[in-house]
């Protein structure tokens, strides 16, 4: 593996709680597949199958490992008392909604972990790491304070990385991290630009969708990038449609895909979206790199063939040529409209040459896409070698991590197991393993 500057890619290694509770309003495949179900075995297998044959593609690929579910913690914030089986047994009598809260495997969709900033774009030359709070929903407003000590094991060395705590937790400071954050640029350690996607102002107002929410405000966005310490011409934001997002667009990842220079998405994925263009455009333009926006006519692919088949929410990865493989879901290929499509996009002769498609079905059932399920970080070769490297993805890492999952992981999953207070003990066996399989010391509440 070289070690240049480049892009890595920490994916959520899905939890063994993985399950269907229909927990996300706006999200139509979290809906759509309440109680369905699940099977952790098979989810976890593909993810780690994608995570596999990326990096033996040559890209740099990293694991973030699953929290610690159900979250008694949760559980007794809200008022049960006793030892965790009561506590587990208690919420499953008297509100199973909320045992579903705390037991969701959420974190593994990774684009939700943290913002971003490498070090090319902040004032301290650090790269800074926000997690995200995540505060619209109870089930992954609780994510935070594990992503940030995970993150702080894994970019432990404070002379690179700066791991900040996430923002107040409140409607105003909605933040759901990366997946409504793309960066352009060259060179992945040069200045690049950082292009926040927001679907609601507070202050000062802007059209709102009405049927569903929008999670991420403009204001999160603001503060994110003054504690990055990014300067306002490696900065623009944009506004998504509302009325995209009262179509199931709950994230900006599910209609946009940015890596370099190139922007691939939907006509309809912003208010007014040509000045949006032209903002990237100039500010890329003075960092000495050219603008590509490639844009999918709604006459191609509709609103509703983007949502149901996650033609955007894809990983848009350099290739060594120049070129940009995407990164799709096996749902791209059974819609017929957006086969077709990328059929013709990869012949077009433009910049995105070439489409590879990944089994993602579990993870898709609660609409989470290849995009999704990872953080993109942007590092140099210094950085590279900051990390704790037992997280880096290779032969050797898929063998070990394959093996605990076929040893701890159920390949069946619904309500009534949440209720079985074992799971949580299998929960914590798996991952006081886990931990020490990749080297990264204590992490979680159990093992402190
Ligand atoms: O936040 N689904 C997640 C999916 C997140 C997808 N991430 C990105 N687009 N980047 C969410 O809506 C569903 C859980 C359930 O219903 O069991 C859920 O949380």
């Amino acid at each position: 593996m070289t070690k240049h500057a480049t892009e890595a890619n920490f994916d959520g290694l899905v939890g063994p709680t993985h399950n269907y509770a229909g927990l996300s309003f706006g999200n139509v495949a979290s809906q759509a597949n309440e109680k369905r179900l699940a099977n952790p075995k098979q989810a976890a297998l593909q993810g780690l199958h994608k995570m596999k044959s990326l990096a033996a593609l040559g890209y740099r690929q990293g694991v973030l490992p699953p929290h610690e579910r159900p979250s008694t913690d949760l559980l007794r914030t809200l008022g049960f008392k006793g030892d965790d089986a009561y506590v587990i047994r208690e919420a499953a009598r008297m509100a199973p909604e909320l045992l579903s809260a705390a037991s969701s495997a959420s974190a593994m969709w990774a684009a939700n972990a943290a913002t971003v900033s490498p070090s090319g774009d902040t004032a301290d030359a650090r790269v800074h790491f926000t997690p995200a709070n995540l505060a619209f929903n109870l089930h992954r407003s609780i994510e935070h304070v594990t992503t940030q000590r995970l993150l702080g094991a894994i970019f432990h060395d404070e002379r690179h990385f700066a791991v900040h705590p996430a923002l107040p937790g409140t409607p105003v400071l909605g933040d759901e991290g990366a997946a409504n954050h793309t960066r352009f640029c060259g060179d992945y350690d040069a200045r690049g630009v950082e292009f926040f996607v927001y679907g609601r102002r507070v202050y000062g107002g802007a059209a709102a969708p009405v049927k569903y929410p929008a999670r991420q405000t403009l204001e999160a966005s603001q503060a994110i990038a003054r504690r990055h310490g990014l300067s306002d011409d490696a900065v623009v934001y944009a506004q998504q449609r509302p009325d995209v997002i009262d179509a199931g667009v709950f994230h900006n990842d599910v209609i946009a895909v940015g890596n370099q220079q190139v922007l691939f998405c939907h006509a309809h994925a912003f208010v007014d979206q040509a000045s949006v263009y032209e903002a990237l455009r100039e500010k890329l333009a003075r960092t000495g790199v050219t603008f590509e926006a490639v844009e999918v006519p709604d006459s191609d692919v509709t609103v509703a063939d983007a949502v149901g088949s996650y033609l955007f929410n894809s990983q848009l990865l350099a290739r060594g040529d120049g070129k940009q493989v995407l990164i799709v879901p096996q749902e791209c290929r059974e819609n017929t409209r957006v086969a077709a499509y990328l059929d013709r996009l990869v012949e077009s002769g433009g910049p995105i040459a070439e489409y590879r498609v990944f089994d993602l079905r579990e993870s898709m059932r609660n609409g989470g896409g290849p995009a999704c399920l990872r953080l993109r970080v942007a590092l140099n070769e210094a950085e590279i070698d900051a990390v704790a490297p037992g997280v880096w993805m290779n032969d050797a890492l898929y063998d070990t991590l394959t093996a605990w999952v076929e040893r701890h992981y159920r390949d069946r999953l619904g309500f009534d197991d949440l209720a079985d207070p074992q799971l949580l003990v299998e929960v914590r066996t798996a991952l006081d393993e886990l931990t020490g399989l990749l080297g990264i010391g204590p992490v979680y509440g159990f093992q402190r």
